[in-house]
């Protein structure tokens, strides 16, 4: 079981309102820094500042499939500990937060990269990165409420009348998006494209849902570019309405769904 320690979700009101939202990572490092540094971000310390006074937020699935797993999960605790950052749950960074915790979880060849790079540490760092990713994972959320209301970050999936609020459906749209159950006879679940019914007012950043570009829709714009599968590592500027994004560097994980995109040629 997980423990109750995980947040529902947060209103964060700043006085400066100006975010850089980056896509699902998982694992690509590189591609990363790469981004945040054309962004206009400069290391300073532990994490990455913006002389405009900008912040980072991640979309959540942070690492999986690509290969510097850890690497990536350790800039977003930097990030949200000493930059201001901001990072909501992916269903990736769920599955390892309980494998954390010791909970049975299926290891299977998304997460097993992390799991090795994880024990391959050396111990000491091994059990102080535990303890670094499960206090500062205990502290983000599913979704997050910026701007006064104007602005709504979350990983996969907020209807409009989810907005506010928090209970088991949300959560499981917030980090699996809305899905359905496909009887095609597949077997296969299905993912509902929630962002062409969305009437809301705020504007939704979310990813999950690899897609070749970005586009805005209704209010919503999803920013999972499918960089681990050979695209792009997308940033969205926040209230600018840019976009700003990375090629992949090769393609670390081959992409398998149905819908059959070539990301490495996007
Ligand atoms: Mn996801």
């Amino acid at each position: 079981m997980i423990k109750k320690s995980v947040q529902d979700y947060k209103t964060i009101n700043l006085q400066k309102n100006y975010f850089d939202i980056i896509g699902d990572i998982h694992g690509c490092y590189y591609e990363l820094i790469e981004l945040v540094e054309k962004l206009g971000y400069v290391k300073y310390k532990n994490a990455y500042f913006h002389k405009d006074g900008r912040r980072l937020i991640s979309v959540g699935d942070i690492a999986d499939k690509g290969y510097k797993n850890i690497d990536c999960y350790n800039f977003w605790i930097n990030q949200v500990n000493y930059g201001g950052g901001i990072w909501v749950y992916g269903n990736h960074c769920l599955k390892f937060y309980k494998y954390l915790l010791g909970n049975k979880i299926k290891i299977t060849y998304n997460i097993s990269k992390t799991v090795s790079e994880y024990m391959n540490l050396p111990y000491f760092e091994r059990i102080s990165f535990r303890d670094k990713f499960i206090k500062c994972y205990e502290g983000r959320s599913h979704y997050v409420i910026l701007d006064n209301g104007k602005l709504v970050v979350v990983h996969a999936c907020l209807k409009e009348n989810d907005i506010g609020k928090f209970n088991d459906a949300i959560r499981t749209r917030c980090l699996f998006g809305d899905v359905v159950r496909n009887f095609d006879g597949n077997n296969s679940n299905k993912l509902v494209d929630w962002a062409l019914e969305y009437r809301g007012e705020p504007f939704i950043v979310y990813g999950h849902n690899a897609v070749l570009d970005t586009k805005i829709v209704n209010n919503t714009i999803d920013v999972d570019t499918g960089c681990v599968y050979g695209g792009k590592l997308t940033a969205f500027r926040y209230p600018e309405k840019e976009i700003v994004q990375v090629k992949s560097r090769r393609v670390y994980m081959e992409y398998m769904n149905s819908d059959d995109i070539d990301f490495a040629n996007s």
